[in-house]
């Protein structure tokens, strides 16, 4: 009897384990592919898991509540539908494969699905693990579909004569282990004090934010930005624009395209350090934090953002914020950032020093707009006008970024937010 594994699925870059919070099978059950199996919580989103084959549900090994790792099994399909006898065959485990083992035999374990057609197509393509691993999904979960291998392929084809290319998408070396975790100091609850347990979200991101911490030696850098011209550009437009496309535009947009034009101009800030090697994103994903009504933080990404134009970004970063807001986020809108942009001038906030989103290595915090007045030098003298201020705080990893290169790649960001052309159409 052939059989397939299902596997607890990595939702995103940093995601290590995930809480099954509902089974949507029990064991006997006839399952189509896609249909769906089981919902997952992690630290990040809340997602359904479809099924990559047809079958027959024989075996579920991890109950509703479980906390479990990536890359365990959770339930064991059978591939022929012979319930009876696998739940009494007691060689049937040995006889399981799982995914994975039929594209590479070397490779015990992955973290993905892939659908029977999809291997099919690997196989008689010649695409090894490594390549399957990298082709990043459209499916739910980020599932490699039928038309992403295609895809992948003939991109391949195209690039064949770089050999260099493909050599360059394998994986790089994991990251050099981090620091052990320091005890906190003891603390003591007197009467009248309040206890609160921390939510499943609030221990991720705390425990996130310390690894981060430790991981990454972090330095800040601020800089003022003279944002009149885009403020007035934005109030005389914003209208119009709503009437015009249907979004409302913010500033958010505006900081984006800003940050997206520097990054394509510094891309050591849109990178990542792998033990000794640094790994230099050819895609520039801009992650926006988002806060949701329960006090959460989320951040979801807009990917490839040089490419958008104001409109695309209006409209992806009022996507994006909605379904972060209303638990609507697929996993595959928080996958993949490779820069992220804190807007706390939301809640009037001036300036601060943010914490890196790891496996990124800067990230932009802007502060609140707000009229202040300025010295302006004009050929008749300098004189005192009121004009539109911000600050900009980035907060970069010292290990690969110096002062040098964090303060400038900040200045461009201020620099394109002061150039903005003012006679823009919407
Ligand atoms: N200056 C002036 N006015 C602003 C600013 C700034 N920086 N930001 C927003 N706004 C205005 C905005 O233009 C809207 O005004 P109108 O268009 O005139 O109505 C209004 O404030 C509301 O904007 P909103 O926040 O709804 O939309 P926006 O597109 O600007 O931001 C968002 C979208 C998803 C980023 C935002 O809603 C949000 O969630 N912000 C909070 C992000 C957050 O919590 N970050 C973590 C901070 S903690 O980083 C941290 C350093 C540590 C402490």
């Amino acid at each position: 009897m052939a059989s397939f594994n299902i596997v607890m699925p990595k939702l995103g870059e940093s995601i290590q384990e995930g809480t099954i919070t509902k089974w949507f099978v029990k064991e006997g059950d006839t399952i189509e592919e896609d249909d769906m199996l089981f919902e997952v919580a992690t630290d990040k989103v809340d997602s359904e898991i479809p099924s990559p084959v047809d079958g027959v549900i024989t075996k579920i090994n991890y109950p509703e509540d479980s906390l479990v790792a990536v890359g365990e099994v959770l339930a064991v399909v059978s591939l022929d539908g012979e319930v009876e006898e696998t739940a009494t065959t007691s060689d049937a485990p040995a006889k399981a494969e799982t995914a994975e083992a039929s594209v590479d035999n070397s490779r015990k374990l992955s973290n993905r699905f892939y659908s029977p057609l999809v291997k099919t197509i690997a196989q008689e393509e010649d695409v090894s693990f490594d390549e399957l691993e990298s082709i990043e999904g459209s499916g739910v979960g980020g599932r490699v579909q039928k038309k992403d291998i295609m895809a992948y392929l003939e991109n391949r084809d195209s690039s064949a004569a770089q050999p260099e290319a493909k050599k360059e998408s394998k994986p790089a070396a994991p990251a050099a282990p981090v620091a052990e975790k320091k005890a906190a100091p003891p603390v003591s609850v007197g009467a009248g004090d309040t206890v609160v347990e921390m939510d499943r979200i609030r221990k991720l991101i705390a425990d996130h934010m310390v690894m981060s911490k430790q991981v990454s030696p972090h330095v800040t850098s601020v800089v003022e930005a003279d944002v009149t011209e885009l403020v007035l550009w934005r109030n005389k437009n914003k209208d119009a624009f709503q009437k015009k496309y249907g979004d409302k535009i913010t500033f958010m947009p505006i900081f984006t395209e800003a940050v997206a034009a520097a990054l394509a101009e510094f891309p050591m800030v849109n990178s990542s350090v792998s033990g000794e090697k640094i790994v230099m994103k050819k895609d520039i994903n801009v992650g926006i934090a988002v806060a949701k009504p329960d006090g959460n933080l989320i951040v979801p990404v807009i990917k490839n953002a040089e490419q958008r134009n104001l409109v695309g970004l209006t409209k992806e970063l009022n996507r994006l914020a909605d379904a972060a807001r209303n638990n609507k986020l697929d996993p595959s809108d928080i996958q993949g950032g490779t820069f992220t942009i804190t807007n706390f001038g939301s809640f009037g906030n001036i300036i601060g020093t943010p914490i890196i989103n790891q496996p990124q290595v800067a990230i932009l915090a802007t502060g609140i707009i707000e009229k202040k007045p300025a010295v302006l030098e004009t050929p008749s003298g300098d004189v005192i006008a009121i004009r539109h201020k911000m600050y900009l705080s980035l907060s970069y990893d010292h290990r690969i970024i110096d002062g040098a290169l964090g303060g400038a790649f900040l200045r461009r960001i201020a620099d394109h937010l002061e150039q903005f052309d003012t006679n823009r159409a919407i």
